[in-house]
């Protein structure tokens, strides 16, 4: 303790004397406040050193909208934490949790976070209950939830929250404040990252994590034990209603975290009946798993972008594992769990080409099983994808998002032409690798014009999957904040819908209309388009050799579980009260 705070103080007078460092400066405390300071028993004095840090930190980065700011008051006032020092006994019980309106049931950073969890806390248990609404619709109503969540007897849940699962995650909140008053709510994620104020303000939240996790959940874990002051990367929200601020933390050094814990998706040790991927084959286990995190590109619709702006040290945000470590966990996944088809979930998998060469040469020889990966035209030259295809990659899943050159580049921040992506796509084909499209229709100031050019540029190239998606306005992009400048938000807007094969072929802008641009009607009727282009031109299979007796449909997998009939209308809803939220949610999502 007494050399982790002389380094500290050393690096402060640093600081005073030598402002050039101060980028630095800020990167090497901030390494000794997460990966120290927070296994360290704290004291006063420790917790009022760490606020001094975080609010240097935070003048450092004042122009970072994603960065915290921390409390004035340097000194924690632990009286007014409702929470604080609450945990007495001696295995305390976390629950984790995480929304899915689609059937999947996998959450990466809740298995990072859990393995963090079970490596330094392993008197802690650490339980999974997500809300899986297609699932078992009467389970999973909040009351049901609420229940059952008051049954475990637990010491915090925590939420991990995407941004459209806001809304709908809210009923549910209130109904385990309501059952359970005295259980801490904490909701991390883009969610708590991107919205602090609006996640914050709910009054059932208690915390909130406003950056990475994992070392943030175990410095809530000593706060509720009473060892430390506040949780640091976290936001509290007091008894007085005070919101006591700390900062994000931002992990750059994957090395230093264990690799994911999968033990937590599994049912008696098992993944048998456990929904794991949305594309993957069928009859096999498709593991999703990622290589890093982290993409360097700056599309305008994407929460990479203002993650990336507000990242401290640029130079580490492009994260990877180290190749053979890397391979070495996937032999380990693949023995375990009998796994047979790897989904690569990195945002981005080429994002640094020595990491890919390396990994590819050893996955083809020690792994040799089938997967997937996210890729940007730009990078889809005929050598990668012939190593790609060598190594055994079956789809490479890539964005176009709009088929109008000068509208993507302009609006989406996606320079590249249409010529390369018509070259990446068939570099993709003569190397035998399958080709799943993404597109986003709908986004702010599109025309109809635009839109018939994403489905000609996607019949052109005649992917083996044709996905779209309603485009969302997330909060802290770029093109959030254009629309808002155009006054197309419609900000408390809760049918966000983005399940653009499956909400009951209904498609509902999630912009204020511009009819001279686009309207309502015209762009079902483009959608509806896409839709019969997606369903006779899909030939997505997963059959050996490539054949196609066995092509995946957007009914596969967790798609299946949908309904096509037409949604209660929403006033009948409200009427039923305890109707199954199944069935809500279908209403929810075509409102
Ligand atoms: C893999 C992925 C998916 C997968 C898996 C989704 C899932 N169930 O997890 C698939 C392909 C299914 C998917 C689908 C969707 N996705 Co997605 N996806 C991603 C991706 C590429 C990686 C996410 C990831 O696992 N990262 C690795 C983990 C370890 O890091 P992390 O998520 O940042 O988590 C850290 C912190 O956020 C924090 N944290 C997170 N949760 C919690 C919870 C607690 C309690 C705490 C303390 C901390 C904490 O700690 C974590 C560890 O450090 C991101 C892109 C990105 N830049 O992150 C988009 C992203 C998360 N997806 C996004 C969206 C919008 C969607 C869809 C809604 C898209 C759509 N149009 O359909 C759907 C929703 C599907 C669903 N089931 O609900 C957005 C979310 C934006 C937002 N503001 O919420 C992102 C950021 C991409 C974007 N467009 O900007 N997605
Ligand atoms: S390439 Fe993908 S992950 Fe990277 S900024 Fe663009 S949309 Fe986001």
């Amino acid at each position: 303790m007494s050399i982790l705070l002389g380094a500290m103080c050393r690096e402060l007078l640093r600081l005073r004397f030598a402002q050039n460092d101060i980028m630095e400066l800020r990167n090497t405390v901030e390494e000794y406040s997460i990966h120290e300071a927070s296994k360290t028993a704290g004291s006063r004095f420790f917790d009022d050193i760490l606020h001094r840090i975080s609010r240097m930190g935070q003048m450092m980065n004042s122009q970072a909208r994603i960065i915290a700011v921390s409390s004035d008051d340097l000194v924690y006032p632990r009286h007014k934490s409702r929470y604080f020092g609450t945990v007495t006994r001696k295995k305390p019980r976390l629950v984790f949790s995480f929304y899915s309106p689609d059937g999947n049931e996998i959450a990466m950073p809740i298995a990072s976070m859990s393995a963090y969890l079970k490596r330094e806390f392993p008197e802690v248990e650490v339980l999974l209950e997500p809300v899986l609404i297609l699932r078992d619709a009467e389970r999973y109503t909040p009351v049901n939830f609420a229940r059952g969540i008051a049954e475990l007897d637990a010491d915090l849940i925590a939420f991990s929250i995407m941004s459209p699962h806001w809304f709908p995650m809210e009923p549910y909140f209130a109904e385990l404040k309501r059952l359970s008053p005295s259980l801490p709510i904490l909701v991390g994620g883009y969610q708590a990252m991107l919205s602090q104020e609006q996640t914050i303000a709910n009054p059932h939240i208690d915390y909130i994590c406003v950056g990475d996790g994992e070392y943030a959940i175990g410095n809530i874990v000593r706060h509720l034990r009473g060892e430390t002051g506040p949780a640091d990367g976290m936001w509290e929200k007091l008894a007085d209603g005070q919101i006591w601020r700390t900062e994000a933390h931002q992990n750059g050094d994957l090395a230093a975290l264990p690799f994911p814990d999968y033990d937590i998706f599994s049912r008696d040790g098992s993944f048998a009946g456990v929904n794991s991927s949305i594309f993957g084959p069928k009859g096999k286990l498709v593991l999703p798993v990622m290589t890093g995190r982290g993409c360097p590109y700056r599309c305008t619709y994407c929460c990479n972008t203002p993650i990336l702006e507000g990242w401290r040290s640029k130079k580490t945000f492009l994260r990877k594992y180290e190749p053979e470590a890397m391979v070495a966990e996937l032999e380990r996944l693949r023995d375990q769990y009998n796994v047979g088809y790897f989904e690569f979930w990195d945002e981005l998998f080429l994002s640094n080409l020595k990491f890919v060469r390396a990994f590819f040469a050893i996955y083809k020889e020690r792994i040799r099983l089938p997967f997937s990966i996210n890729s940007r035209v730009e990078v889809m030259n005929e050598e990668f994808c012939r190593t790609a295809a060598e190594a055994g990659c079956h789809t490479i899943w890539f964005g176009i998002e709009s088929g109008d050159e000068e509208y993507r580049a302009r609006m989406l921040g996606r320079k590249m032409t249409n010529e390369q992506v018509i070259n990446a796509a068939d570099n993709c084909r003569k190397a035998g690798i399958f080709r799943l499209t993404f597109n986003i229709v709908g986004a702010p100031l599109e025309t109809a014009a635009n839109m018939r050019k994403t489905l000609e540029l996607n019949r052109r190239i005649a992917p083996e999957f044709f996905f779209f998606f309603p485009y969302i306005p997330l909060r802290g992009t770029p093109l959030y904040k254009i629309a808002e400048e155009e006054g197309l938000l419609i900000k408390n807007k809760k049918n966000l819908h983005y399940l653009s094969a499956v909400n009951n072929r209904k498609f509902t802008l999630n912009m204020k209309e511009r009819p001279e641009l686009l309207s309502q009607s015209e762009y079902n009727e483009i959608c509806q388009e896409m839709l019969a282009f997606q369903q006779r031109n899909n030939r997505l299979s997963y059959t050996e050799g490539n054949a196609m007796e066995d092509p995946a449909t957007v009914r596969d997998k967790s798609f299946e579980l949908v309904e096509d009939d037409a949604p209660a209308p929403v006033e009948v809803l409200a009427a039923k009260e305890k109707k199954s939220l199944f069935s809500e949610v279908r209403g929810f999502f075509s409102r």
